[in-house]
């Protein structure tokens, strides 16, 4: 605005630029955007719950064309349905995995009465056999996370008493994981039948993310009821798993539990093993034991070299480092999200652009899309209505507050509402070169796609308080008593103050455990940014023989490479 120096324009200039001062427009349209969208996702969230409730509960999942239902529970992995008892009524999982949805909502009727409904009738007493995997970061995770969110007073969630019946049902059904580990590597199957135990001639065949991403429902489970088994299996089987790596650092996509010998050697960070990596990254930031930052730094260094190209991430043989696949994943979308809680925000940035290109370009994203050819690849053209894309645009509202993802977050909400939204529910898309859809409303639209879209608009739940996510979106507190390294006057707010000499600064639990002498000797904490990816060289000269001495810049988070004269650099172009 231009503002000729005459008093009385002066007085009139000054006086307009105090209302721009006091009320920024721009915020204020901004704060309106934000209010509609939040309603928006809203009554998403309640066109899928309340259709689910009328049409499929207390079964699994909705069927939203058909308004009927599935227990998908026990048809994960295309169980057959006559395994089932006769008189199995399904486990309510989609009830499961909204309690903490309902909370981050505010919706305490709802969360209290769905409560009472599990705690008097869901039983795990069933002969049916269950993929361990997904009922552990769906059933048992959302229990767990339900119970944490029930016994904190200050959330005011639950107006009568409440005697930790979900903690109970979640032990019951930690005990009958407990079998599933008796094997002679530690790692677990992949199937167990919840009254029975492992069957006959099962397969021992499983995934590096079956086996590798239960330590947080089973760490906690361990750590609320005082039983360490839970917490020491999951953790035997990671460590075994960590121990199978190759001398590069990378993890193959199957293998057999028996022999603990590899069956799919080429590795990524998508589908079979994309909860791995952000197991050990948020199992470090809830139990701040030194020994998942240590597998996840190397895994996550291994990552960036052998999978990166640009914002892609190819997948590589864990042997040779060798591209195999060029394809990008709709799983892979989770993985700028877990870059934010690294600090490595310019990667993440960029990679989220890609996979916002590929869903402007079909409308939603596709399960995969093959790099090299520019194509959908021909049998993997559906949308499962999945979380991942909206997760990582919440982490990068988060971190930066650019508004640019607001928008992002606005274009998935309305083609989710033109090409899902059915009047029984939402529907998965089956082909989204056709938008034709498939009679299907996953648990994981309740728990993971509506909760961070509506976390994007209205982040008041987080602000309140340092938690994790799980995989399937069931927020975790980190709180003191569970952690090795958090210092005495952490509280958990989402932010803590630390004292340090004279000086107060803010500083997150991550920064606490990553960077404590940064983050507690800040002075303007407000302005500081830190970085958790920061790696230091082997040698304190920075010295060395290979690439493999070298860490990772603390400033642009680029993996540094050995220079022909032996020393650690930022040597490669980006
Ligand atoms: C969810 O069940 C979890 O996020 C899991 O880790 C993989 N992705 C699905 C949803 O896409």
């Amino acid at each position: 605005m231009s503002c000729p120096l005459h008093p009385k324009r002066l007085f009139l200039c000054l006086l307009i630029s105090l209302a721009f001062f006091v009320v920024d427009p721009s915020s204020q349209h901004l704060e309106v955007k934000k209010k509609q969208m939040r309603e928006k996702v809203r009554e998403m969230f309640y066109h899928a719950y309340d259709n689910y409730m009328t049409y499929a509960f207390p079964h699994d999942e909705l069927k939203p064309l058909t308004k009927s239902f599935t227990d998908s529970l026990s048809e994960l992995g295309n169980l057959k349905l006559e395994h089932l008892p006769t008189d199995y009524n399904g486990s309510a999982v989609t009830l499961v995995e909204s309690l903490s949805s309902l909370a981050i909502l505010g919706n305490s009727t709802e969360f209290e009465k769905g409560i009472l409904w599990l705690s008097e009738n869901l039983t795990f007493d069933i002969d049916a056999r269950v993929n361990l995997f997904e009922c552990n970061i769906r059933v048992l995770g959302g229990l767990i996370s339900a119970h944490l969110l029930a016994s904190d007073p200050t959330n005011r969630l639950i107006q009568g008493s409440y005697n930790n019946q979900l903690l109970r049902l979640a032990e019951d059904l930690g005990k009958r994981f407990l079998p599933a580990f008796e094997t002679p590597t530690g790692l677990p199957y992949a199937w167990i039948n919840l009254k029975n135990g492992v069957m006959e001639n099962e397969t021992t065949e499983t995934s590096t993310s079956g086996c590798g991403s239960l330590i947080l429902e089973m760490g906690s489970l361990s750590r609320l009821t005082g039983d360490p088994r839970f917490e020491s299996a999951a953790l035997r089987a990671l460590r075994q798993l960590w121990r199978m790596r190759s001398s590069l650092d990378l993890l193959g996509t199957t293998l057999d539990v028996v022999t603990g010998e590899w069956i799919e050697y080429s590795s990524s960070i998508g589908a079979g093993v994309d909860s791995f990596y952000e197991y050990l990254l948020k199992a470090y930031i809830l139990f701040g034991k030194e020994d998942y930052w240590r597998m996840f730094r190397s895994a996550y260094m291994a990552s960036q070299k052998y999978f990166r190209h640009g914002p892609w991430y190819h997948e590589a043989n864990m042997w040779s480092g060798k591209p195999t696949y060029w394809q990008l994943t709709s799983l892979q979308a989770f993985w700028p999200g877990l870059q934010v809680l690294v600090g490595d925000i310019a990667a993440a940035n960029s990679s989220h652009r890609e996979f916002f290109h590929v869903w402007e370009k079909f409308g939603v994203l596709p399960e995969r899309y093959l790099l090299d050819h520019q194509i959908i690849h021909p049998t993997m053209k559906y949308y499962p209505l999945r979380p991942e894309l909206a997760e990582s645009t919440f982490y990068l509202y988060q971190a930066t507050k650019d508004p640019w993802y607001l928008d992002v977050g606005e274009t998935i909400v309305k083609s989710l509402n033109l090409y899902t939204k059915v009047p029984g529910g939402f529907a998965s898309v089956r082909d989204v070169t056709t938008m034709q859809l498939e009679d299907h409303q996953h648990s994981f639209f309740l728990a993971e796609t509506c909760k961070y879209l509506y976390l994007l608009f209205d982040d008041s739940f987080v602000a309140k308080r340092n938690y994790i996510f799980t995989t399937e979106g069931h927020p975790i507190q980190v709180v003191r008593s569970w952690h090795e390294k958090l210092p005495e006057n952490y509280f958990s707010g989402n932010w803590t103050l630390s004292k340090s000499g004279a000086w107060e600064s803010r500083a997150s639990a991550l920064s606490l455990q990553v960077c404590p002498s940064i983050a507690l000797n800040s002075r303007r904490p407000e302005q500081h940014r830190e970085s958790a990816c920061h790696v230091p060289d082997v040698q304190i000269n920075h010295k060395c023989w290979s690439n493999k001495e070298c860490g990772v810049d603390a400033t642009t988070c680029r993996l540094r490479t050995c220079s022909g004269v032996g020393y650690c650099g930022l040597w490669n172009p980006l």
